[in-house]
């Protein structure tokens, strides 16, 4: 079967997407296990009414009856979000099992970013990027998402990494797989609930079609995907000191309880929100509507410059007249 057939797009999307209109992707793990019922339905809502405002169509993806669902909405969405994390999480690895074997699952960045493509879609909002954990030098804890920021193109909107993580590995290993990374109106690579970690980006843009122009040529020239890093507004921004104690105690907790793989990250998430007394949680909303309008912006902005995804056939020679004029290049 072509992977179209393993992709269900709601008509919405398909119709946008077939028009060169704007369209945000959003992931479904955030949904699953990074946050809890009812709040996970609720960010969902608005954050799918915010990338509305700001001119685009929003597209949630998740594992959901044997497809890859583009454009989970209504009853499905409330399905999904009730699930929590009975659904499994299904990071790349996990899908042509999932579609097989059936069950629900949230789609973390790197399988969102893989369906977004297949779907045609250019531009993805989220939360914050799985990365490098600390303690990876024993543990190789690195995020599929990076590896897949390299490969895909498709442009992420977050609002940089969790503390929780090594950001200063986490850039490294981008740098490594050559993802660039652009400072939405900033140069300090943002660390999720602050709006510094005191790293730098590599490049700053001060718009959306600045930033647009940096990813339609980054793809026309097929070198992968870019991470677009947008700071956490500051009415909403938490003190880095206060959040860095509950984040070792989190970790503490997650070593003392054998938590490891692909459990860390919500067992992490989890914690802190517990530690917080929820205001963490607030704010991770907050971050994700605010990602959400930039990537709107972007795709808007994309659309503008009428940037499409390649051909999927890019690979492949273009056409016949031109793969045998290579013999005779050669002779
Ligand atoms: N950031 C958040 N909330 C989340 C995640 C990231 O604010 O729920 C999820 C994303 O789906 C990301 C995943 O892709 O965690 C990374 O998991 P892992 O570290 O196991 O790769
Ligand atoms: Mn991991």
């Amino acid at each position: 079967m072509p992977v179209k057939d393993h992709l269900s797009i709601s008509p919405e999307v398909r119709k946008a997407l077939a028009g060169g209109r704007p369209v945000v992707a959003l992931e479904s793990t955030i949904i699953t296990h990074g946050m809890p019922y009812p709040q996970n339905l609720e960010m969902v809502q608005r954050v799918e009414a915010v990338v509305r405002r700001n001119g685009a169509v929003p597209a949630t993806i998740a594992i959901m009856d044997g497809k890859l669902k583009v454009g989970v909405k209504g009853e499905d969405l409330e399905r999904l979000a009730r699930g929590g994390s009975k659904a499994a999480k299904a990071s790349r690895r996990d899908v042509a099992a999932l579609l097989v074997l059936g069950g629900m699952a949230g789609t973390t960045v790197a399988t969102t970013m893989m369906a977004a493509a297949w779907a045609g879609i250019q531009v993805f909002a989220t939360g914050g990027i799985g990365g490098v954990h600390r303690g990876a030098e024993t543990t190789f804890d690195i995020s599929a998402d990076l590896e897949e920021l390299s490969q895909t193109q498709v442009a992420v909107v977050c609002a940089g990494a969790k503390s929780i993580l090594d950001i200063p590995k986490t850039l490294e290993t981008l740098e490594t797989h050559g993802v660039p990374v652009l400072g939405y109106k900033t140069e300090d690579f943002p660390a999720f609930w602050a709006r510094q970690s005191g790293q730098k980006v590599d490049h700053r843009v001060e718009s959306a079609e600045e930033a647009a122009r940096v990813i339609a040529l980054q793809f026309e020239l097929g070198m992968g995907g870019v991470l677009v890093a947008n700071p956490i507004p500051e009415s909403h921004a938490m003190d880095a000191r206060a959040i860095e104690a509950r984040i070792e105690e989190a970790i503490r907790c997650a070593e003392a309880e054998g938590v490891s793989r692909k459990d860390l990250t919500p067992f992490l998430l989890k914690r802190i929100f517990e530690l917080t007394e929820g205001k963490s949680l607030v704010a991770n909303i907050a971050l994700v509507e605010n990602n959400a309008a930039v990537a709107a912006e972007i795709a808007a902005a994309m659309s503008e410059l009428g940037a499409r995804p390649k051909s999927k056939s890019k690979s492949k020679p273009k056409s016949k007249s031109k793969s045998k004029s290579k013999p005779k290049a050669k002779a």
